[in-house]
């Protein structure tokens, strides 16, 4: 490409008045940072990003992350003008009621914006996500002259970014990983919301990541566009460690009261300095929201280059398909995210089992049954396979390949390579979760993750943007209870279940007996456009017998009834999930024995059953049957919306305790003469 300083001058400040204009219309925003890192975005997505305006999900582009979502005019501005269907009207209408362009950037909402920032530090982990979703893809499905998979991904970070943890956890996997196709441009300005870094963040950011394992630079300009274009060549050329580029850059650059503040950072410059600044820029001070005509072309060369990009590659895709008929129509599905015919052959009835097996353990047998049948299904634990029985036997370990390791302790076995569809997330619930949202943001792959319950704490921050994005991620929470025994209170979630419940667009599906969890698993791997939680017992629960109560399959209403009254007509209504189902079925013969005529209500997951019709809940929950018991080991709080005003909850409403897990369940009243007392006094 021509170097033309003058022409580069004239993109870079229509990026930056664009924004600024955008913000200032808005009242609302802020105008710093694209101010600021203009320029390095202008290298990078006119010189290196490879995109099809036209067809934002083409699947080999290279993905780009704006981590601080704060600054999502820059972004905003670069799909405007580079040709993506983001049309001025929409820039004009930033931050207002129905537009394509809220405050942060929302996946889904304009074309192109790959992952929901906002959350500092979120964005920086769904980056790792998405070049190792890149790297096992490639590894799985590229031969040799053959390569379909081949992308970069890069994102841009800042301050707050990598003051956040959970950018620790992710960066810290990543240099592990030697995720050589990853690359970050760190908008090193040294201001954040209220401060200058100087009394925050005084650690040598450079030395930190190399210490990760991370190949560093540092662009002394972030301004110079010729040392970001080389810095941008050499970090593509390092292909066996991710690469961070520290750019020095100002916030609020051109403005002359304001640079270099943390009063640029989050406001408007207001109309004056919006004046001042693009005089001091050389730049006309009307008409706002100004293209340059050449400018506006320069952009708009992505539209040209992106076609033919994917046209090439469309190609190649051709040949491949030619050449490796089968493995071509695997990537097609994956790549639609389809689910093959007969996927779900080999999941097991479990027999009818008095001592029967945890729902961990079931947890685990249905995912090894099904791991063959679905090569996009990967994941892994925060350091607990053993705990959430979760690692897919003979599928791999996900290590960079070539790297002597002394000690493989913990690995599943089968490749060593990219190609490992196990993923060892390491202790970092936060990073893991921020991962999950880049795989599954990227596509081809369904991502999976496991720790105990209580650490889903850990993980709120990514669960909710998972939720938002409507991201196919799948949760596996085990250790439910108290229940789960002597680890004590520390371990024991015990609120956790009402806060996941709360989040929208989650579904949280705790199941009963083996046979639930089996359809548990069919539900969360159906889902397709939403994260799903399973929540899964530590300890044995019986095994129900089929041939004496409802099909298993009940479950997928949310919500179905058991056992019923032999007449049909209820005195109470009984209603638990996981673990309690066992102890209300036991109950219920007790209370039979003393005339008292139950229905019995598994509800594995209130998402599910809100969503069936007013008819169906009503059959489940006769109206007429004002009694109702719910018995769940958790927090009673959001019970009364199903047992009503008459009804009862047996819940846990205070922390639990260190001791066996079947005495804590009988101290804290989970026994089947407990619920019988219960019933009885609501009965009076
Ligand atoms: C997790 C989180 N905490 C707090 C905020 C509020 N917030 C938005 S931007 C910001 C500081 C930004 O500093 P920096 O990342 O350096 O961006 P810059 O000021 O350079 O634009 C803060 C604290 C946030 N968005 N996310």
């Amino acid at each position: 490409m021509p170097l033309d300083p003058a022409l580069d001058n004239e993109c870079i400040n229509t990026l930056r008045f664009l924004s600024v204009d955008a913000v200032q219309k808005a009242d609302s925003g802020h105008p710093g940072l694209p101010m600021g890192a203009a320029a390095m975005a202008y290298v990078l997505w006119t010189r290196f990003l490879k995109y099809n305006p036209a067809n934002p999900g083409w699947f080999d582009r290279d993905r780009f992350v704006l981590s601080p979502g704060h600054g999502s005019m820059l972004l905003y501005s670069l799909l405007h003008l580079t040709g993506y269907d983001l049309p001025l009207e929409q820039i004009k209408h930033f931050r207002e009621w129905g537009s394509m362009t809220p405050g942060h950037p929302e996946r889904g909402v304009a074309p192109g914006v790959e992952t929901t920032t906002g959350p500092l530090g979120q964005g920086f982990g769904n980056g790792v996500g998405l070049a190792m979703a890149e790297a096992h893809l490639a590894a799985c499905y590229n031969r040799p002259g053959a390569e379909i998979v081949n992308h970069f991904t890069y994102g841009m970070v800042s301050d707050g970014d990598l003051m956040e943890g959970v950018a620790s956890e992710a960066a810290s996997l990543a240099g592990h990983l030697r995720l050589g196709k990853l690359i970050y441009l760190y908008d090193d300005n040294r201001v954040t919301l209220s401060a200058g870094t100087d009394i925050t963040f005084t650690e040598d950011r450079a030395r930190r990541f190399e210490a990760y394992g991370w190949h560093v630079q540092s662009v002394a300009d972030g301004n110079d566009l010729k040392v970001i274009d080389a810095a941008l060549r050499t970090a593509r050329a390092e292909t066996q460690r991710p690469s961070l580029i520290l750019a020095r850059t100002h916030i609020g650059y051109g403005a002359p009261d304001k640079q270099d503040s943390f009063e640029s950072h989050g406001s408007p410059l207001g109309v004056d300095e919006v004046r001042l600044a693009k005089e001091n820029l050389g730049w006309p001070t009307e008409p706002q929201f100004y293209i340059p005509e050449k400018a506006g072309e320069h952009f708009r060369k992505a539209v040209e280059l992106g076609k033919s990009a994917e046209t090439e590659w469309g190609e190649r895709f051709s040949a491949y398909g030619r050449a490796f008929p089968d493995l071509a129509k695997t990537f097609e599905q994956i790549m639609h995210g389809e689910l093959p015919a007969g996927w779900d052959k080999d999941i097991p009835a479990f027999p009818a089992d008095e001592k029967g097996m945890a729902t961990r353990v079931a947890g685990g047998k249905v995912m090894n049954a099904v791991a063959s049948r679905l090569p996009a299904l990967i994941g892994g634990s925060a350091d607990l396979n053993p705990s959430t029985h979760t690692a897919l036997s003979g599928f791999g370990d996900f290590e960079p390949a070539g790297v002597t390791v002394r000690d493989k302790q913990g690995a599943v076995d089968g490749v060593w390579s990219y190609a490992g569809r196990n993923l060892y997330f390491g202790v970092r619930e936060h990073g893991m979760g921020a991962i999950l949202n880049g795989l599954a943001a990227h596509g081809g792959v369904v991502p999976f993750g496991a720790t105990f319950l209580i650490f889903s704490d850990y993980m709120r921050p990514p669960i909710r943007l998972a939720a938002m994005m409507k991201l196919h991620v799948i949760y596996v929470f085990t250790h439910d209870s108290i229940a789960l025994g002597q680890d004590g209170s520390t371990h024991q979630p015990v609120e956790q279940l009402a806060g996941l419940r709360a989040v929208p667009g989650l579904t949280v599906i705790r199941p009963g007996d083996a046979n639930e969890t089996a359809v548990a698993w069919r539900v969360a791997l159906e889902a397709g456009d939403h994260p799903v939680a399973l929540i899964l017992t530590r300890q044995n629960v019986p095994t129900l017998d089929r041939t004496q109560c409802a099909a298993a399959d009940g479950l997928r209403r949310g919500a179905y009834v058991l056992a019923d009254a032999p007449n049909g007509r209820p005195d109470i209504i009984l209603i638990a999930t996981g673990s309690e189902v066992g102890l209300i079925m036991t109950a219920r013969q007790t209370l039979q024995e003393r005339n008292v005529m139950t229905r019995v209500v598994s509800m594995p997951s209130w998402d599910l059953f809100d969503a069936q019709p007013r008819s169906y809940r009503d059959q489940v929950l006769l109206p007429s049957v004002r009694a109702r018991l719910a018995v769940e080991a958790g927090a009673s709080q959001g019970w009364h919306r199903y047992v009503g005003d008459a009804g009862d909850v047996l819940g846990v409403d205070r922390f639990g305790a260190s001791a066996p897990g079947d005495v804590l369940m009988r101290e804290y009243g989970f026994t089947p003469e407990n619920v019988c007392k219960r019933v009885l006094a609501m009965l009076g």
